[in-house]
């Protein structure tokens, strides 16, 4: 059928043969039409056969059930089918938790207790092209005070969490498995961040990298498959999105493993939200408690936010999910279905539906049923740009997406689908914007920037400490890279000295007092904050054996805060986008080596 292919056949192996015919089958012979005689790049054909087995194998039931999906899914876009069609939403009712109030703080001991039963995962194959900085997301710091990065903030919340969770339990001594899904795009710096830093004290076999391949791109509502522009010996790709985690995570042969060692628990959480593990344990104990299959965590959502709004659907046939609806997709099913004001908020200043954070919490037995059926299939979209209403032609290639929050879309009606809302303040506070991007958000909607996930972490802290009974400064206004933030006290701990809200109000004790222009680092299992009164700059390091009691006045000149502008490159990218930096004028920095009781009493 194809004169080119079959005048160079002899240069194929015979599993390269049968994909050769398959792609004949789907209408995919433009992908050798140039082929030259044998002889003439022969190399770059067998390379062009290299690339196609692994587009095969990395994708549940192969290119075959790709490119039938993908006509499947560019018909419906060119007749503007709405994938939503017949369903109406309305509000779910989900769990609210309030943080700090009884059921909260027995929540959180329901988490840390079930947290030896957990694996997480980390998706972190995404480029942050919105962020525009040219590293990986996970090596941003997540603050500048401590500039411990994303990652190593994550990895010392895993480790508290399997610390405190095994003194909870006689004869526990469970590792918790971190996976990271990485990508072309991230992985190398990822094992290089890790690697570099001693897997920042987790065990190297604690931690899996599952890397995602890209999929193919189409050229055409035939869904023939795009060759690169650069090479025509290569199929073009593009990343297929978060909800590939599920598949490689079901080829890996993980889900077994950890079933057969016990394990309850597969937490998914995104690459930069510096405020996550403040609502692990709750979240987690909300899945135990109540038997989640699904729990996804949400905060209050404003409206036009992009974050997807958690909604229930119902289909005029009956059947109810309750699923992630993205947050480009919202404001059309709203309007279509009966509120001319589309995705608005209400009465509350939030939109009724709560905003998805995509941090899931899968039961693990469920999920291994479902995921036999479906091989980690997801339901995929695609969003090709025409060229005109006729919706014949794309101005460039496209290719099917998919998002990890839709995995409950296959469930069956009985499966038991959750979520857990938790103020944003406490939960929630990604870096995904620019600089220039995040100063033209509409205003009371939150910028997602390096700038405010930075102060939020200040925030959170300040606001947890107050809660626990320290008197912390109000915070003052000011505004970086043009956006207007709050700047609260620069208090910062590792992950083992407040895991939870109980451990906090424990190691805060006495009538303690920070001011505005304060920061502080505590960096210790136990440091204990009695009558402190901190106005300047105070870092306690600790060993575990030590017990440190902090108290009197700490006045010193402390560090101050000094403006950036983005476009001065003279500084470091990772300030940059922030547009901020401390000058560390004066502090006081004690070092507690040895075991036993110590006071700092200044
Ligand atoms: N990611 C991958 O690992 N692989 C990929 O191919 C793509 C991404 P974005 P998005 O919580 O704020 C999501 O780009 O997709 C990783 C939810 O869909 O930051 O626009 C990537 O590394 C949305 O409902 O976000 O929006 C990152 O860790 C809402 O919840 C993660 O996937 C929103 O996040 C997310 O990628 C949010």
């Amino acid at each position: 059928a194809c004169p080119p292919l079959r005048r160079n056949l002899q240069l194929l192996a015979p599993d390269e043969v049968e994909l050769a015919k398959m792609l004949l089958n789907e209408g995919q012979m433009h992908l050798f039409e140039h082929w030259p005689e044998p002889g003439v790049d022969d190399d770059k054909k067998r390379g062009f056969f290299d690339q196609v087995r692994r587009l095969n194998s990395s994708y549940p039931g192969g290119l075959v059930s790709y490119i039938q999906n993908a006509k499947k899914l560019l018909a419906d876009s060119k007749a503007g089918k709405n994938p939503y069609d017949g369903f109406t939403p309305s509000v779910p009712s989900g769990e609210v938790l309030n943080f700090g109030d009884d059921n909260y703080v027995s929540l959180e001991a329901a988490g840390v207790k079930e947290a030896r039963n957990a694996v997480f995962v980390l998706v972190a194959g995404g480029l942050g092209e919105r962020l525009g900085y040219k590293g990986i997301k996970v090596a941003l710091p997540r603050e500048t005070t401590t500039g411990k990065c994303f990652l190593q903030h994550y990895i010392e919340s895993i480790l508290s969490l399997q610390e405190a969770s095994c003194e909870m339990v006689d004869g526990c001594h469970t590792k918790i498995p971190f996976v990271i899904m990485t990508s072309d795009d991230t992985n190398a710096l990822t094992i290089k961040l890790l690697e570099s830093n001693s897997y920042f004290g987790m065990e190297p076999s604690q931690v899996k990298i599952l890397k995602q391949e890209k999929v193919a791109c189409l050229a055409d509502n035939d869904a023939r498959l795009a060759l690169d522009p650069n090479d025509k010996y290569k199929i073009q790709t593009k990343p297929h999105g978060h909800g590939d985690v599920h598949s490689l995570l079901y080829s890996s042969g993980l889900l077994e493993q950890w079933k057969s060692e016990g394990r309850k628990w597969v937490l998914f959480f995104q690459d930069t939200n510096g405020l996550l593990f403040n609502a692990i344990p709750s979240a987690l104990g909300v899945s135990a408690t109540k038997g989640y299959n699904v729990n996804s965590l949400a905060v209050p959502r404003k409206a036009k936010e992009a974050i997807g709004g958690i909604t229930k659907l119902t289909h005029v046939d009956g059947r109810t999910m309750v699923i992630n609806v993205e947050y480009n997709q919202l404001d059309p099913l709203l309007r279509a279905t009966g509120h001319p004001d589309g995705d608005a908020n209400c009465e509350t200043g939030y939109s009724p539906y709560p905003g998805n954070i995509n941090q899931l919490i899968l039961e693990l037995g469920p999920y291994i049923e479902e995921l036999k059926k479906t091989h980690g299939a997801i339901s995929e979209f695609v969003n090709p740009k025409y060229t005109d209403s006729t919706k014949t032609a794309f101005k460039s290639s496209t290719r099917l997406e998919c998002m990890m929050q839709d995995y409950p879309k296959t469930l069956p009606p009985s499966a038991k689908v959750g979520f857990t809302v938790m103020d944003t303040w406490l939960a929630y506070a990604p870096v995904k914007n620019n600089p220039e991007d995040a100063a033209k958000v509409p205003k009371g909607n939150p910028y997602h920037s390096a700038t405010s996930g930075e102060m939020a972490i200040y925030r959170a802290n300040s606001l947890i400490l107050r809660k626990a009974g320290a008197q912390i400064a109000d915070p003052v206004v000011d505004t970086f890279n043009g956006q207007e933030v709050e700047v609260w006290p620069r208090i910062t701990w590792s992950p083992r000295w407040g895991l939870t809200f109980k451990d906090v109000k424990e190691k805060v004790r006495g009538n303690s007092s920070i001011s505005q222009r304060s920061a502080l680092v505590i960096n210790g299992r136990n440091i204990f904050l009695e009558g402190l009164s901190l106005d300047g700059t105070l870092i306690v390091n600790a060993v575990d054996e030590a017990e440190v009691i902090v108290t009197g006045h700490v006045h010193n000149k402390g560090w101050t805060i000094q403006h950036v502008d983005y476009k001065d490159t003279s500084e470091k990218e990772e300030i940059r986008i922030r547009g901020f930096k401390f000058e560390k004028v004066e502090q006081l920095e004690v070092n507690y080596t040895e075991p036993g009781k110590h006071s700092l009493s200044a």
